[in-house]
């Protein structure tokens, strides 16, 4: 699916962009649909699956929307993410341990510089592939996503939870960076890449990659939905204990 040059690129930056329409966009707009449903239900969903992005209510975040509703899974957009990371990951097999949409609204404040990996208690999937699939045409000024090329091969930072900073402010050992991280300001003295996606694009990144996304000054609410896949045991055993999870719960619901 993706060319060479491509697949080299998220193995040298620990990132790529695809800026062309590869993943269907009639599925895609079948699940935004389906997750469009999800955020006005999000009311009756426990804080643990419905939340925000630090303290900014107007980055909301759903949890496991494939747990949710059922219906994403058997979109052959998963299918097709799956055999991407299997490229990307020269692996015959991947496994989605875990998957959420994040809806940012106009005025939405950044999403802070982090590495995915740090969210992980046990540090398990280090082996990775993380899909930010946008579920329409972005604007440029919607809030898109940043990458800092080559991060995936520095430390693992201290993530420090800090609600006003879009979720997370990292320590670094260079100060002054700490002091910019935490506020609003755009680019936290990175050397970063940003690229405006069409519906059908994505970017993929690995889990050591220091990413952010800018503030939503758009007048359009911004939906994306990310899957991430990786390689080992614990995430075929986290995809197939959620899969046992999501057909029991529909047993008891008939
Ligand atoms: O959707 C966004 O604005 C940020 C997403 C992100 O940083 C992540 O999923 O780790």
């Amino acid at each position: 699916v993706l060319d060479s040059a491509e697949l080299d690129e998220f193995a040298r930056d620990g990132y790529v962009f695809i800026d062309r329409v590869v993943l269907d966009q009639g599925q895609l707009l079948e699940a935004r649909g389906l997750i469009d449903s999800l955020f006005e239900a999000r009311q009756g969903f426990s804080s643990r699956l419905a939340t925000t992005i630090g303290e900014d209510e107007k980055v909301l975040e759903v949890m496991y929307p494939m747990n949710l509703e059922p219906q994403l899974r058997k979109l052959n957009v998963v299918q097709h993410c799956r055999s991407i990371a299997c490229e990307l990951l020269g692996s015959r097999q991947t496994w989605c341990h875990f998957d959420h949409v994040i809806y940012k609204q106009p005025g939405g404040g950044p999403v802070a510089w982090h590495q995915d990996l740090a969210a992980s208690r046990t540090g398990w999937f280090q082996r990775a592939a993380h899909f930010w699939i946008p579920l329409h045409d972005l604007a440029p000024e919607s809030g898109c996503m940043m990458f800092v090329p080559g991060s995936h091969r520095g430390d693992l930072y201290e993530h420090v939870h800090h609600p006003g900073a879009g979720g997370v402010q990292i320590k670094m050992t260079d100060k002054s960076r700490e002091a910019t991280i935490a506020t609003e300001e755009k680019s936290g003295g990175f050397d970063y890449v940003t690229k405006v996606l069409p519906l059908g694009g994505f970017s993929v990144h690995t889990p050591r990659t220091l990413h952010a996304s800018a503030p939503n000054q758009g007048d359009e609410l911004r939906k994306a939905w990310i899957l991430q896949f990786g390689t080992g045991p614990a995430s075929a055993a986290r995809e197939l204990g959620r899969r046992t999870l999501a057909i029991s719960a529909r047993r008891k619901a008939h």
